[in-house]
C-alpha cells in the first residue's frame, strides 16, 4: 500500500489517514489508486471506516502539479479513475465516516462527499476552487455535492470561489456534525461504534439501497422500500432486537 495512506485497526473500526501533510494531502494518482485498492478490500471483521487527514488540513484536493501534462482524453480517463475510486468509498462494504479539519477543498470535498457521515472540526473550510482555476470538478462533485447542499449553492461556490466556514457548512448540509478542534476523531469513533453495532442488512440498505431509492421515480422507490423493509424485518437479528425492546432490554430513543 502507498505510504500516502496510513491504516490502523481499532476493534471493528478501520482508521485511515491521508498521509501527505507536506502537500496538504493533495490527491495524486498514487493516493487515489491507493484509496480504490483499500476500499475494494476492507478486511474481514471491519464494520466501519473513519477517514481523516494528517497535518493541518483534510485535503487540498487534486494534486495540481500533474494536471498541466494531461490532454483531453487523458483527463477523461483520469476523472473516471477518480469516479471508480470514490465509488468504492461510497458503495463499498462498510460505512465511512470522514473527520474534516482545515481545507476540505476541490477533490478533498469530493472525497468527503463520497463518505456517509462527515464530522467537521471548527477549523474546517470548504471550497471548489476549480472554477477559479479554469477547470471543472472531475471527482464526482457535480453529482454528490448538489445532493448535499443543492445546485444553486454549488454553482455559486464554483462561479465565485465562495468559501464556506465550518459553521456554515454544517448549516447547509456539508457536514452532519460540527465539533471543537481536536474533537473530530473521538466523535467519529463514538459514531463508528454505533454504526458498527447495526445489523448488516441495515448498513447495506443505507449504503446501497437508500441512495438508489432516493433517485427513483416514486412508484419504483416505494416498491424497493417495501422489499427492503420485508427482507430486513425477516432477519433473526432484527427479530431479536425487536424482542429486546419489547422486553425493556433495549435503549429507548434518545437514551
Ligand atoms: C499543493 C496543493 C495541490 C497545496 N496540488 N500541491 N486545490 C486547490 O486549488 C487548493 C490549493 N491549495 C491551497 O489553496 C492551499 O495549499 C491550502 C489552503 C489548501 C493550504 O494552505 P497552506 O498555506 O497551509 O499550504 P501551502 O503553503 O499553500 O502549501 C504547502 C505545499 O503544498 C506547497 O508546496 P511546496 O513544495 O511549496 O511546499 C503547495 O504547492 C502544496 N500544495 N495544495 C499540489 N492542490 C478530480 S478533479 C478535482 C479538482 C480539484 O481538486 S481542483 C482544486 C485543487
Amino acid at each position: 500500500m502507498t505510504a500516502f495512506l496510513q491504516t490502523a485497526i481499532q476493534g471493528a473500526v478501520l482508521l485511515v489517514k491521508l498521509n501527505r501533510p507536506d502537500k496538504r494531502n493533495a490527491l495524486n494518482d498514487e493516493l487515489i489508486l491507493g484509496i480504490e485498492a483499500l476500499f475494494s478490500a476492507i478486511p474481514d471483521g471491519i464494520r466501519c471506516v473513519v477517514l481523516r487527514g494528517e497535518g493541518q488540513h483534510f485535503s487540498a484536493g487534486l494534486d495540481l502539479s500533474a494536471l498541466t501534462e494531461r490532454n483531453a482524453v487523458q483527463g477523461l480517463h483520469h476523472s473516471r479513475m477518480w469516479h471508480r475510486a470514490l465509488d468504492r468509498v461510497q458503495f463499498g462494504t462498510v460505512p465511512v465516516i470522514a473527520v474534516l479539519h482545515g481545507a476540505c477543498v476541490g477533490g478533498g470535498l469530493e472525497l468527503a462527499a463520497a463518505c456517509h457521515i462527515r464530522v467537521a472540526e471548527k477549523s474546517t473550510f470548504y471550497a471548489l476552487p476549480e472554477g477559479q482555476r479554469g477547470i471543472f470538478v472531475g471527482g464526482g462533485a457535480s453529482v454528490r455535492v448538489p445532493k448535499l447542499i443543492g445546485l444553486a449553492r454549488m454553482t455559486d461556490m464554483m462561479l465565485t470561489g465562495r468559501v464556506y466556514t465550518a459553521d456554515e457548512g454544517e448549516r447547509i448540509g456539508l457536514a452532519q456534525y460540527l465539533v471543537e478542534n481536536g474533537e473530530g476523531l473521538p466523535q467519529a469513533l463514538a459514531l463508528a461504534q454505533t454504526v458498527a453495532g447495526n445489523t448488516d442488512m441495515t448498513n447495506y440498505a443505507l449504503m446501497h439501497i437508500l441512495p438508489r431509492i432516493a433517485e427513483s421515480p416514486q412508484e419504483q422507490g416505494l416498491l424497493m422500500e417495501s422489499l427492503t423493509a420485508a427482507i430486513a424485518q425477516d432477519a433473526p437479528e432484527a427479530k431479536a432486537r425487536l424482542q429486546d425492546f419489547l422486553a425493556g432490554r433495549a435503549k429507548k430513543v434518545g437514551e
